[in-house]
């Protein structure tokens, strides 16, 4: 039994296999963030080029998002004091007026697996909300969801008002969802956009190293 079996396990998305590989590896006494790096994010880390590649698809990347998650959960349990390391935070949310929140999760879901902080603020937000959790949080990216076109030029209303409250040099801003495009994202001043989960995690990586 090692770390590439529980790597596996999440690949197959059986959370099941993944709970009982995890306590098992911790009953061992293996490194609580061994487990973590060499098993349960390495496994998502196989989930997501694949997803990228059209060789895995939504239900299935859920489950093995949600393995990870699980394996991840008991995990932390074992971690105690010791700080889980983040090469860094992700705020996601739905603009103003979307219900849509699937892909975004996914998204959330992906970011986390590949070891940033992610605070995941919800669907239907407002402007306000979302300046209010960069002041708090402080990310190095935000990252907007919108599947609408009537709601998409909310985006827009977000970086202004961050641009009123002086915060929009203070973070990355990225965008996404069926009907966003390099260009819509180019013409309201975003930072970046991704057509996926994979692609949105390389370019928050890209972002935060540049
Ligand atoms: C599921 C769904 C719903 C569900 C949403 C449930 C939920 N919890 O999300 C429900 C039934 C509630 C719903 C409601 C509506 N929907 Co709807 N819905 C869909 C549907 C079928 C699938 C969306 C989805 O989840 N796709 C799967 C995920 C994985 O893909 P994704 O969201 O695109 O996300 C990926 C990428 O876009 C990207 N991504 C997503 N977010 C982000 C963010 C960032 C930062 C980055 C980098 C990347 C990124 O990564 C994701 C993973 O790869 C789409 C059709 C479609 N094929 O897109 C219609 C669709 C989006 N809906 C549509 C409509 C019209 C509506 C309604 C107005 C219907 C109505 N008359 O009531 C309402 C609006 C409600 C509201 N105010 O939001 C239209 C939009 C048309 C348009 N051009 O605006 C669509 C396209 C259907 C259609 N062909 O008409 N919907």
């Amino acid at each position: 039994m090692s770390y590439k079996d529980l790597c596996a396990e999440v690949v197959n998305g059986d959370v099941e296999k993944v709970i009982e590989l995890t306590k098992k590896l911790i009953e061992d006494g293996k490194d609580p963030l061994e487990i973590m790096n060499q098993g349960l994010i390495a496994g998502m880390d196989i989930v997501g080029p694949r997803f990228k590649n059209g060789e895995m698809f939504v239900p299935e990347v859920l489950m093995c998002a949600k393995a990870m998650d699980t394996g991840i959960e008991l995990v932390k349990g074992a971690l105690v004091d010791t700080e889980i390391p983040t090469i860094g935070t992700i705020i996601i949310g739905t603009v103003k007026g979307d219900l849509h929140d699937i892909g975004k999760n996914l998204v959330a879901m992906m970011m986390e697996s590949t070891g940033f902080k992610v605070v995941n603020l919800g669907v239907d937000l407002s402007e306000e909300t979302f300046v209010e959790a960069v002041k708090e949080h402080k990310p190095n990216v935000l990252a907007l969801s919108a599947l609408l076109t009537t709601t998409m030029s909310n985006m827009k209303s977000v970086i202004d008002a961050l641009e009123e409250e002086g915060l929009r040099d203070k973070v990355k801003v990225i965008v996404g969802g069926a009907p966003i495009s390099q260009g819509f994202s180019d013409d309201i001043g975003a930072d970046g956009f991704a057509p996926d989960a994979a692609s949105a995690t390389e370019l928050c990586k890209d972002l935060i190293a540049s």
